[in-house]
């Protein structure tokens, strides 16, 4: 009899490898970075097929231009992934971040996962020990215990670091690739319009705990305007209801 597969546990046989195999949605949150897509999809997607990995890219754009928001994007992201397929791992990825080493891979762990340990931008060095920002992956069951990401951080910052702490008050901890193996490169960018630095940001991550249950999937609310299908990616236009004001 074959050995069991190392990550499922399942006794797999030759012919029917596929069934080990993640089912993974790359989830993109998105607006206006054309340019940078077009770098993404040029880099990255070899890197997916050489990891053989059973795959859907999922670009999830901000229609309008209110407050950007982008963990709500990536919660769309994993509702609107799975109506279509059934995966089992979810990997967000920023439009701007490519790997360096293919070793790195787009899969799920035992526990929730940050890939962008080493980026060019912070001189490969992992700023802070919870940084949770950049590429992560999280299983379909690891991201139901945290309820998602929260969808109440509007412009940048702090979404990163509210989801580190769900992890943690869920009793799980962030498994990383060495710092090697982290490698990625950020291509260079401005700040864009419409995402300047959330002023709440600081005082929101002191309510994280209690905001797990009352803030993340399960409060989830948008409406879809456009699904296109690329033969590529799927990008998927929403209007994520930005509040008035
Ligand atoms: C850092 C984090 C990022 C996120 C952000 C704060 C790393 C490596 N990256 O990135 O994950 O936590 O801080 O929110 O730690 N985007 C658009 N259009 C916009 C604005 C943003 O497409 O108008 C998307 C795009 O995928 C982009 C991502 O949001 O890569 C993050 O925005 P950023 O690149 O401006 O933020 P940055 O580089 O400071
Ligand atoms: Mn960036």
């Amino acid at each position: 009899m074959n050995p069991p597969c190392a990550r499922c546990g399942k006794i797999v046989y030759p012919t029917e490898k596929v069934s080990c195999l993640d089912k993974v949605a790359v989830i993109i949150p998105f607006r206006n970075r054309y340019e940078h897509l077009t770098h993404w999809l040029h880099y990255v997607q070899p890197v997916l097929m050489r990891q053989q990995l059973d795959y859907g890219v999922y670009v999830i754009n901000q229609d309008g231009d209110g407050a950007f928001n982008r963990a709500k994007l990536m919660n769309i992201g994993f509702v609107e992934a799975l109506k279509e397929y059934d995966y089992n791992c979810f990997v967000f990825s920023d439009v701007d971040l490519v790997p360096i080493d293919d070793r790195n891979l787009y899969r799920c762990s035992d526990h929730p996962r940050h890939l962008s340990v080493a980026v060019d931008k912070f001189n490969f060095i992992l700023p802070y020990a919870t940084i949770f920002g950049g590429v992560s992956a999280l299983s379909e069951q690891q991201f139901l215990k945290v309820n998602g990401f929260s969808n109440t951080f509007w412009g940048w910052g702090g979404e990163d670091d509210d989801m580190s702490q769900r992890i943690s008050y869920r009793r799980m901890f962030i498994s990383r690739p060495d710092s090697v193996t982290g490698r990625y490169k950020m291509i260079q960018h401005k700040r864009d319009s419409h995402n300047d630095p959330n002023p709440r940001r600081g005082q929101k991550l002191t309510e994280t705990y209690f905001n797990i249950i009352k803030d993340g999937l399960s409060t989830l609310s948008y409406t879809v305007r456009e699904i296109r299908k690329d033969l590529l990616y799927t990008l998927v236009t929403v209007d994520v209801q930005v509040p008035a004001g």
